[in-house]
């Protein structure tokens, strides 16, 4: 593969940063009741899979996840402003303020959300897959998959009719080693989750080094190329989250595994390679840290600043108009 430009892997981690000082905010932003709702998880720890996955897409291809969603649509190109605005339940907010932070979507992103049942949205990144192949377009679905969601029924249903129908999805698990609060290895007979390919007839992709942007990047962009030419891949990046399942949720004891897997910190990976490959780019880390708390600070403005819906928001989209 092509060496990747000092300008893109500055851009990665411009996004990485982003994404952890957006989520950061949220957190407090919760605690103090400005985000409501009975949930709020955060993506901090998995920046290096969201930003490198979608790094590998066109605009025209697709983008669609769970729950955990706002990592992935910062780096899919989401204003933080307009996601801000969602997670506040405002009417600038991308989905009007009616959805809230598991339900950031962005049509002219192609990203499609942001949903709350688990494993709910694979069969529509099927259906999604299918509208391409069916009308011979080549735009390819990138599908997140957290480990947790490869035990519901809609990910046997939906990778099977990938594989059978060669649709081009690329069904990337997340895996962070819990759903909720539950070890992989206790919910699944076959914990190389990534295995699952075979009974699918599909390709099997790597289990990649999910805190390492590069690799994710290199991983993901085989997968889609794959997708995009012949039809289904299933693969797993390694990863953790730093929070628990949801902010308001124990942190299940693991403060050792915690620290580990921080030794391993996505962001440091980046800059520790940055600082290798460039020594002059340490001035430059900084600014961009600087610029992105000013961003994200002036997300924070607008949503406050930005008006609640009104009832006719609240009404609109429950019935079609003509
Ligand atoms: C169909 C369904 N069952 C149960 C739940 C409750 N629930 C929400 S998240 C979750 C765990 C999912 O874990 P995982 O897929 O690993 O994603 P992660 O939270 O680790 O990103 C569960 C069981 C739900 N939302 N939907
Ligand atoms: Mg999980």
């Amino acid at each position: 593969m092509a060496a990747i430009s000092r300008e893109t892997l500055l851009e990665w981690y411009r996004q990485m940063v982003l994404i952890r000082q957006f989520e950061t905010q949220c957190d407090i932003l919760y605690k103090e009741k400005k985000i409501t709702g009975v949930y709020l998880h955060l993506y901090s720890g998995h920046e290096a899979t969201g930003v490198g996955a979608v790094a590998t897409l066109r605009p025209t291809d697709h983008v669609i996840t769970a729950y955990r969603d706002h990592g992935i649509a910062l780096a899919r190109g989401m204003h933080p402003n307009v996601a801000m605005a969602e997670m506040m339940g405002k009417r600038t907010g991308c989905s009007g303020g009616k959805g809230g932070s598991m339900h950031l979507a962005q049509r002219d992103l192609n990203f499609w959300g942001g949903y709350a049942i688990v494993a709910g949205h694979l069969p529509l990144a099927a259906g999604i897959a299918l509208e391409s192949r069916y009308n011979g377009k080549d735009d390819v679905v990138l599908c997140f998959i957290g480990d947790g969601a490869t035990n519901n029924g809609y990910f046997h249903e939906a990778l099977n009719l990938s594989g059978v129908w060669d649709l081009p999805v690329v069904w990337l698990i997340e895996n962070n080693g819990y759903g909720m609060g539950t070890p992989v290895e206790v919910a699944s007979a076959q914990p190389e989750l990534v295995k699952r390919a075979i009974g699918y007839g599909m390709k099997e992709g790597p289990r990649v080094d999910g805190q390492d942007v590069i690799a994710v990047y290199e991983a993901v962009s085989e997968a889609v190329d794959y997708a995009r030419q012949h039809g289904p891949v299933l693969l797993e990046s390694l990863t953790y989250r730093y929070k628990g399942h949801g902010v308001s949720d124990r942190s299940y004891d693991k403060m050792a595994e915690l620290r580990d897997w921080q030794q391993r910190d996505p962001i440091l990976i980046l800059q520790r390679k940055l600082v290798e490959m460039f020594p002059d780019v340490e001035p430059e880390l900084a600014q961009i840290e600087r610029d992105v708390a000013k961003v994200v600070h002036d997300s924070v403005i607008f949503a406050e600043d930005s008006p609640v819906p009104t009832y006719e928001d609240l009404i609109r989209h429950v019935y079609v108009e003509d």
